[in-house]
């Protein structure tokens, strides 16, 4: 109940900051873009993760005006590392159920890629799967439209949530983010079918995938046999805030 009463104010207070994660291809390791992370610097000395605050401000509803101030905040640093030292980086904002509700948030996505001078092919939305459960046919159109506009969009945690397959087949989405639990069970046999699998499908489906909490080069190797594409983990680096991470991945010594 106090977390709470201290969420309200964290974001007049200004304890809201980005982190960010690089998303690599997985042929050369080249940076292709980044994960936006959502911290909360409680205190001086107290940073919160995301996991342990998130699902509080979503039942608050605080998540929608947050949301905003995240997609604003990330498209704007995009921006400026495009022009800066990367001209096709892709960031990758999550969106939460709730934003994804309401009827104007892609006019909401439009006006912030006006306001940052982002073009709508350099930013991607991570939506859940149980995002796509709760409402298909309003999600469906909300996707295309953000589509439309030009936008990526792509299922985070894929394999986790439950989704039908029919109803994944028709979703107007770019890419499947794979989850890192697969990852993480490659060095089992049946590891290793869930991400063949997982991999195939993106491939029968025209999508492209993300393999995240890639930690190992063992790992790293087992996925590219399976398939080209992009990867996130702790094996290409941590959640960085902008300026640690522009040191790490634009100017590496
Ligand atoms: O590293 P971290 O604990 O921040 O990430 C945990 C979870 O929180 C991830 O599943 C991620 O999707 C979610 N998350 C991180 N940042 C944001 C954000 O800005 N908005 C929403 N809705 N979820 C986020
Ligand atoms: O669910 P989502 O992918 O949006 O959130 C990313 C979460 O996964 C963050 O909490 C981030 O810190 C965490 N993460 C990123 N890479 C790794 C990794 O290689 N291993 C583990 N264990 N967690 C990771
Ligand atoms: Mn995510
Ligand atoms: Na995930």
């Amino acid at each position: 109940l106090k977390l709470l009463g201290e969420l309200r104010h964290a974001q007049n207070l200004g304890q809201f900051s980005l982190y960010y994660q690089p998303i690599v291809k997985l042929s050369d390791g080249a940076v292709a873009g980044a994960e936006a992370l959502l911290r909360w610097q409680k205190t001086p000395s107290e940073m919160l993760e995301a996991s342990d605050f998130v699902a509080l401000l979503e039942e608050t509803g605080l998540i929608v005006s947050v949301g905003n101030w995240v997609l604003e905040q990330a498209c704007k640093q995009a921006a400026a590392w495009r022009e800066q030292h990367s001209p096709d980086f892709v960031i990758s904002v999550n969106v939460s159920p709730m934003q994804l509700e309401h009827l104007d948030f892609p006019m909401q996505v439009e006006q912030v890629l006006a306001s940052t001078q982002l073009p709508p092919q350099a930013l991607m939305l991570e939506i859940t799967e149980s995002a796509l459960l709760m409402h298909p046919q309003q999600a469906r159109i909300t996707l295309a439209k953000l589509r439309t506009m030009g936008i990526q969009v792509a299922i985070d945690d894929f394999g986790t949530g439950f989704s039908s397959l029919s109803r994944l087949g028709h979703m107007p989405i770019d890419s499947l983010k794979i989850d890192g639990e697969f990852a993480r069970e490659l060095q089992h046999q049946r590891g290793q079918a869930l991400c063949q699998a997982i991999i195939q499908l993106s491939q029968a489906l025209g999508l492209h995938f993300v393999a995240e909490g890639i930690e190992t080069m063992q790992q790293k190797e087992q996925l590219l046999a399976m398939g080209d594409g992009l990867a996130q983990g702790f094996l290409f680096g941590y959640p960085l805030h902008a300026q640690q991470f522009s040191l790490t991945h634009f100017h590496p010594h």
